[in-house]
């Protein structure tokens, strides 16, 4: 399928290589309400000044903002139609396979952080098995202030905290956490949305970092629950999802406050991750970036940022966001998505797992 930075606007007529894609993301400037009109559109998570449309559950406004302009929309769209819906804080939509979830939490009606993560996860959780999905492919975290609080009272802290717990309380451990990012905005609205499966997933670590479960306790009370990438089988093709990346080596922060430094180790992690997953599932050659959706701290530092991207990703759609990354002295952070294709030894490797 042709991707391209210019949105078109045949953006959802038949794919080009094949009729049973099975999820398929692009991003696109078009309005949302006009992405929303294909009955094939899974989700649409815009950001900058967009709201929710309220009448429609595979809308989510992400509560970040576009610091490229035109601002972009994330859409997923199948190859077959949508069935969608609402209960309370959550919204799904479901194609066969593929569920879409997303959980909006207000900060005014859930003062304690840890809690409040705790139950929509476990929402969330309870809602994916009663569904019949069973693995949870990628999480995205979008919370308000995400650094305040000093120490273990911090919000990334606590949002660790209660998303432990839930995990803890389900099927899901180590070997079955996702693929995930969690970022800050100065609003008052938690969103988390995802996308779960049917079959099992492979979940990938990077061998220049420590697992992210395993980080050790000065890090905080609770380890974070996700995965480096995952890699999942949409029917006739493969995605492979790079979790939010920074400048971490092992379990440290490496080039605090450095932006170049910083830009340098995130591209050295993205590399050894992709190759990495190559090995791990068999994959024949190193995957190529289909997406990118980077976070930036500091607005001033997009354009630097913009030209280092270029250079290391020239073809590549990207989004980028104004966020506030977990560990304060991180400036940036990039998340990846890789469109794989169908004749990968990977499949195999998949179903064998499946049983
Ligand atoms: C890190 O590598 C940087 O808590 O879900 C990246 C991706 C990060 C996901 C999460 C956090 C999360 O630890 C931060």
């Amino acid at each position: 399928m042709q991707r391209s930075k210019k949105p078109s606007p045949l953006l959802f007529s038949e794919p080009a290589t094949s009729s049973e894609f099975g999820l398929d993301c692009q991003y696109s400037s078009l309005p949302v309400e006009h992405l929303l009109t294909s009955e094939k559109v899974l989700a649409v998570i815009s950001s900058g000044t967009s709201a929710d449309l309220d009448c429609d559950p595979r809308h989510v406004h992400s509560g970040l903002t576009a610091l490229s302009q035109p601002a972009l929309s994330e859409v997923w769209s199948t190859s077959g139609a949508v069935v969608s819906g609402a209960d309370k804080a959550l919204c799904w939509s479901q194609c066969d396979e593929t569920l879409f979830a997303v959980h909006r939490i207000d900060s005014s009606d859930y003062p304690d952080q840890q809690e409040a993560i705790y139950q929509a996860y476990t929402t969330l959780l309870s809602f994916i098995g009663g569904r019949g999905y069973s693995d949870i492919v990628r999480v995205w975290n979008y919370m308000p202030h995400i650094n305040h609080g000093e120490d273990d009272a911090e919000s990334y802290r606590q949002f660790c905290l209660g998303r432990q717990k839930a995990f803890a309380d389900s099927t899901y451990d180590e070997n079955t956490f996702p693929s995930a990012c969690a970022l800050g905005h100065d609003g008052d609205r938690t969103i988390i949305y995802l996308l779960a499966g049917k079959r099992p997933v492979i979940h990938i670590e990077n061998p220049l970092q420590e697992s992210a479960y395993n980080y050790p306790r000065k890090y905080g009370p609770a380890s974070p629950s996700f995965a480096r990438a995952s890699l999942a089988k949409w029917r006739d093709t493969h995605h492979l999802y790079i979790s939010g990346t920074a400048s971490i080596l092992g379990c440290r922060s490496h080039h605090p406050n450095n932006l170049a430094g910083q830009l340098q180790t995130t591209f050295d992690n993205i590399d050894s991750l992709l190759q990495h997953s190559a090995d791990q599932a068999d994959l024949g050659e190193c995957p190529q970036m289909g997406l990118l959706k980077i976070y930036i701290r500091n607005p001033a530092d997009f354009l630097c940022i913009e030209e280092r991207v270029r250079l290391r990703f020239p073809s590549t759609p990207v989004q980028y966001l104004q966020a506030d990354i977990c560990r304060r002295e991180l400036l940036v952070e990039i998340d990846g998505l890789c469109f794989l294709g169908s004749s990968i030894a990977a499949t195999q490797l998949a179903e064998n797992r499946g049983g």
